[in-house]
């Protein structure tokens, strides 16, 4: 026993001695890894980054009475979905690839899918279920099953509540919050919605309430409930704290669309300006989510069945969303029975399929690869990290260097549409501007160039035949520290024309 023991701490030693002597080695020159720049992502920022894709649920007595707006007197009976199935809305995110999936837990209606105990308009008074029911916690359970992540949207502005405009009403608001935060296990996004219409049926008073959104609802400490209850969970609204509106629900991101923006001044309902591109320099770290409906409504209409986005509509979108380093909030309503339409099903399948196909396959990984400069020479920053599909490895530059070039060689000559870029996001987004050449006719000849990268840049374009890629830096206030790249072939005939 002991005799092992010490065997074992004599080699633990040995190894610990070649590593030290291969660490001072490697930093004799004291190469460190380049400092961050300016604002960066948190540790539940940068989760939310990588999930890039996920779904809305719009469901609520809108899809019973045919609107989009409720006004608060609708009666708790008419929800009363026939063939509710949990699993079939979460499998059918899944399905298209979504990471996670953000319920309406209550909007504007003030109509609750879950059995708060603070209100009587809720399911519990519904005929679904006989009131036994839940949304909440079902779809929560679902995804869970599907191995997505589960979020709520609760709405500020409550059109049912007697005492909105009142402070009760943010105890209420609150109260709700801390029901959906502490019965439904992990949730990854609270969805902070800005609007208001002023009109209601605010407990039988029917009348406009007009409230001061940067006073009235006490963002500070509801944002403090939500870190103390749900720690990892992003906050989404007009203002962030951690993710903010794009500013247009036509699921388009700005280009550029900076991660950073400047907060002072913002509130949830307050201005719009600088939401879709962000703004640079800026005060922190808010990266933009694009929220934008399957269908034209948000809520489930029967008239709309014909009016489901087609999959090359939703891929666009992609390329304006995810593809320009925002995520994609893609709203897919629940029908009556309970389910996502089958129209829904069939666009989202055939949109998945056609980004399956574009991105199998990374040609890039068949490159040889050389940059005009590697940070300290070492191999540590050298450019085959942005082979490795690890987002924490990172092709960088030696601090002066900020405008380097990487050239990949092919054996043979490859066709491809799509180019992707990817910085490492830990030490901020540093590049502002890129170009891309191709070697035609014995020359570099430019084929795109662009500005923010951040989480993500897809450069969708005609397919060319070249065998060799150049890729430019052209613009950084520092080195530029890249961890991916990419070029794909879209499956044929799709590509934007
Ligand atoms: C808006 C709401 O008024 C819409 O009904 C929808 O919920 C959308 C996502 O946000 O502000
Ligand atoms: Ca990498």
């Amino acid at each position: 026993m002991n005799r092992n023991r010490t065997n074992y701490s004599l080699i633990s030693e040995l190894i610990l001695l070649v590593a030290l002597g291969w660490t001072v080695s490697n930093t004799a020159a004291s190469v460190q890894p380049p400092k961050p720049y300016g604002p960066v992502p948190s540790e539940r920022q940068l989760r939310w980054h990588e999930m890039e894709f996920y779904g809305f649920a719009h469901f609520t007595v809108n899809t019973f009475t045919d609107r989009e707006w409720g006004n608060g007197d609708e009666k708790e009976q008419v929800f009363n979905p026939t063939a509710f199935d949990a699993d079939q809305i979460a499998s059918t995110a899944k399905m298209a690839g979504m990471k996670g999936l953000i319920l309406t837990a209550k909007h504007h209606d003030g109509f609750c899918l879950w059995p708060s105990q603070y209100t009587e308009h809720s399911v519990k008074n519904s005929a679904w279920k006989n009131g036994k029911g839940d949304v909440v916690g079902e779809l929560a359970d679902a995804c869970r099953r599907h191995a997505i992540k589960f979020g709520v949207y609760l709405s500020p502005w409550d059109r049912n509540n007697a005492e909105y405009g009142r402070p009760a009403y943010v105890t209420y608001y609150r109260n709700q919050l801390r029901e959906l935060l502490t019965h439904y296990g992990e949730i990854f996004d609270v969805w902070f919605d800005g609007a208001n219409g002023g009109s209601g049926y605010y407990g039988g008073a029917r009348e406009t309430r007009h409230i001061d959104a940067s006073t009235y609802y006490d963002w500070d400490n509801t944002r403090r409930l939500v870190r103390d209850l749900m720690p990892m969970a992003v906050m989404f609204s007009d203002a962030g704290p951690d993710v903010r509106w794009v500013g247009n629900e036509s699921g388009v991101a700005g280009d550029p669309c900076w991660a950073t923006l400047n907060t002072t001044g913002r509130y949830p309902g307050g201005t719009a300006n600088g939401l879709n591109s962000g703004e640079r320099p800026g005060t922190d770290w808010i990266p933009a989510e694009c929220d934008v409906s399957i269908r034209p409504g948000w809520f489930y209409h029967a008239k709309e069945d014909a009016r489901v986005k087609s999959p090359e509509e939703l891929v666009d979108i992609y390329y304006k969303s995810v593809g320009r380093g925002a995520c994609l909030n893609l709203n897919i309503p629940p029908d009556r029975r309970g389910r996502i339409h089958e129209n829904d099903v069939r666009s989202l399948s055939e949109f998945r399929r056609i980004l399956d196909a574009t991105f199998a396959r990374n040609l890039a990984k068949d490159a040889k690869l050389s940059a005009s400069n590697v940070r300290g020479g070492l191999r540590q920053f050298g450019p085959a990290n942005l082979l490795d599909s690890n987002r924490a490895t990172y092709w960088t530059t030696d601090d002066q260097v900020t405008t380097p070039e990487l050239v990949l060689e092919f054996a043979h000559p490859i066709t491809f549409n799509v180019v992707s870029l990817r910085e490492c996001l830990p030490l901020g987004q540093r590049i502002e501007a890129f170009a891309l050449d191709q070697w035609k006719d014995s020359t570099w000849v430019e084929f795109a160039s662009g500005t923010s990268i951040g989480n993500l840049r897809l450069v969708r374009g005609d397919f060319l035949t070249t065998s060799k890629v150049r890729l430019r830096i052209t613009q950084a206030p520092v080195c530029p520290a890249l961890a991916e790249f990419g070029l794909y072939a879209e499956p044929e005939g799709l590509h934007a024309k």
